[in-house]
């Protein structure tokens, strides 16, 4: 949700620091105050910020002073994290507010003890040790379950909100094509309200619907309504409306929040994914939120150059891989026609590193470990419910769903993720291929694939021959589920040139995803190609990777390897919508 209305007070900028190698910081009471003289820059992971506190995990102590003036006096006080983690806990005034588990959803706490026309002290404790249970899992900084680096901090921004007594606390918005909004609005509030409704145009100029709406009770508030005249969404035309509400209470305006939606509709049916009725081809790639220096958080101005770079080589999509990106991020998404395959977390790519199959059964088995997975799906879908960009959910990556205890999990997680939001469809990118026992319970079959980079060394066309074979045999074990290749790639290091092309030489990774689009384009029940990656990205150290996994198409800092002018040519021919 959004406001334009709720007076905020942004905590970006620099704050206090102080690595807490011991964790002494509690029992010492740091959370009253501590003294350092080392500062940090919020938003931004803290690794990079300083080469010693790079290959650092554990806990950390941020703290920042913020003036409130007296003319807030009279609100509640909510401190909002977009993002941060891995465990936060939060102190304001020598109070503790709250702590959250998890580093990439957005988390508020409600402030009670605030001082007007004074100073207020925010002190943030952070722990990012790896650990079996955290989503995802790691045994050390360079032993994990994932292949992206494990930053810790306050990667996203932080600010403190201040709502009326009466507020909306959060709203749900489901559209259609034809113009239907069905909206869920939850109203907090000790009476009864007054309610306005408003449809506007994007730039909030032009009123499309209004109505207003009296002694609306506390609680939530379905509202229904069908719009005439409004354009859908879709990624050639990504046309987006504002949708507001407004609390009143005797005529006075108390809360005012909104959101940017779209009209559209998702179908996954004879084997296709349908927006608006006609099938989509997803063409894009396999992201990551990575960029020297700020680690884990994307600035404004790399998101915009990456969405230029992205429309340019023909991409019309990607993959939140492997945790659900910043609502800048996302907002671009919506507002550049991307479709968005929304993922949390959960990413096992390589948990047989760190577990034994019999660890890992017992780990999927347990009740508290999957609460733990539906309380992160819950905080993404809740946060992103309400975007035209993302149309479908993907549960989790690379999970070992070839032991029946972790098919279960994903069954689970699918079903969880439908009882929460019935309008999308639900997939997993799977790395088991035809050993896979949990394809049959997602709509759309999501696979990775290396083979010709991982296996068949330098062989590109033995690798794919290989691939094709089990492509073949999962399409006829499951004909009307519409297949996304979400995965597929090789290293390439830039400048590293090779004829013939040999493995992590430019013109090998150009070589593989040719021939992986030209002959994956030609399978009527593949309906979607997301290479992986979109720019290479840290990753733990480990022999086979030179400090960044370099399948990028683009380097680090964005710059075009040979394979962007390749898949630029190959992507542009690929229409976004198929023949019916
Ligand atoms: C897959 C993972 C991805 C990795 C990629 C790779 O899903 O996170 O970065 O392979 O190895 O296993 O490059």
């Amino acid at each position: 949700m959004r406001s334009w209305f709720r007076p905020r007070i942004s905590l970006e900028g620099f704050w206090k620091f102080k690595v807490d190698g011991k964790g002494m910081g509690e029992k010492e009471e740091w959370f009253k105050g501590f003294s350092s003289n080392d500062l940090v820059y919020v938003p931004s992971s803290w690794n990079e910020q300083n080469p010693e506190w790079d290959q650092y995990t554990g806990v950390v102590w941020y703290q920042k002073d913020v003036y409130i003036d007296a003319n807030l006096r009279n609100k509640i006080a909510w401190i909002v994290f977009k993002g941060a983690g891995y465990r936060t806990k939060v102190w304001v005034n020598s109070v503790f507010v709250g702590e959250h588990e998890g580093s990439f959803t957005e988390f508020r706490f409600r402030v009670d003890k605030v001082s007007y026309s004074s100073f207020n002290r925010v002190v943030v404790e952070i722990d990012n040790t790896p650990s079996i249970d955290a989503l995802p899992p790691a045994r050390e900084l360079n032993v994990t379950a994932f292949d992206f680096f494990h930053y810790g901090g306050i990667h996203r921004p932080v600010y403190l909100e201040f709502t009326d007594s009466c507020y909306i606390d959060d709203m749900t918005i489901y559209t259609k094509a034809d113009g239907l909004l069905r909206t869920f609005i939850d109203v907090v509030c000790g009476r009864d309200v007054d309610i306005k409704i408003k449809l506007m145009d994007k730039e909030m100029m032009k009123v499309i619907h209004e109505e207003y709406i009296r002694n609306v009770k506390p609680g939530r508030y379905v509202y229904e309504k069908k719009i005439s005249d409004v354009k859908p969404w879709d990624p050639e035309e990504p046309n987006l409306y504002a949708f507001i509400v407004e609390v009143f209470i005797d005529g006075s305006l108390r809360d005012s929040v909104y959101e940017r939606i779209g009209f559209r509709d998702v179908e996954v049916k004879n084997g296709k994914i349908y927006l608006n009725g006609r099938p989509v081809f997803l063409k894009g790639f396999g992201r990551h939120e990575d960029f020297p220096v700020t680690g884990k958080h994307l600035p404004g101005a790399v998101l915009v150059r990456d969405f230029y770079l992205m429309k340019k080589i023909g991409a019309n999509s990607f993959r939140t891989s492997h945790y659900p990106y910043s609502d800048e991020h996302l907002d671009l998404a919506d507002e550049f026609g991307f479709m968005v395959i929304l993922e949390p977390p959960t990413c096992y790519s390589g948990i047989g590193r760190i577990l034994s199959r019999d660890e890992i059964a017992k780990l999927f088995s347990r009740d508290d470990y999957s609460a733990k997975a539906k309380k992160f799906v819950e905080e993404m879908v809740k946060q992103h419910k309400n975007r035209p960009s993302v149309i479908i959910y993907s549960v989790t990556n690379e999970p070992p769903s070839d032991i029946p205890e972790v098919a279960e999990f994903i069954k689970k997680l699918a079903q969880f993720i439908k009882e929460l939001d019935p309008s999308r469809p639900v997939t997993f990118a799977s790395h088991r291929s035809i050993g896979d026992l949990a394809l049959g319970y997602v709509d759309v079959i999501s696979l990775n694939y290396y083979r010709g980079w991982y296996s068949e060394w330098g062989d590109i066309g033995r690798g794919m021959e290989t691939m094709l074979k089990e492509l073949e045999e999962i399409h006829r074990k499951f004909p009307d589920k519409p297949i996304i290749i979400s995965e597929f790639g090789a290293d390439a290091i830039t400048g590293l040139h090779s004829d013939p092309p040999q493995m992590w030489s430019e013109e090998y990774q150009a070589e593989m995803l040719k021939k992986y689009i030209e002959t994956l384009t030609k399978k009527n029940y593949v309906v979607g190609l997301h290479i992986w990656n979109f720019a290479d990205f840290r990753t733990p150290q480990n022999p086979g990777r030179t400090i960044l996994n370099r399948k990028g198409v683009f380097t680090r800092d964005r710059q075009q390897k040979l394979s962007a002018l390749i898949v630029r040519d190959l992507f542009n021919k690929i229409p976004t919508h198929m023949q019916q």
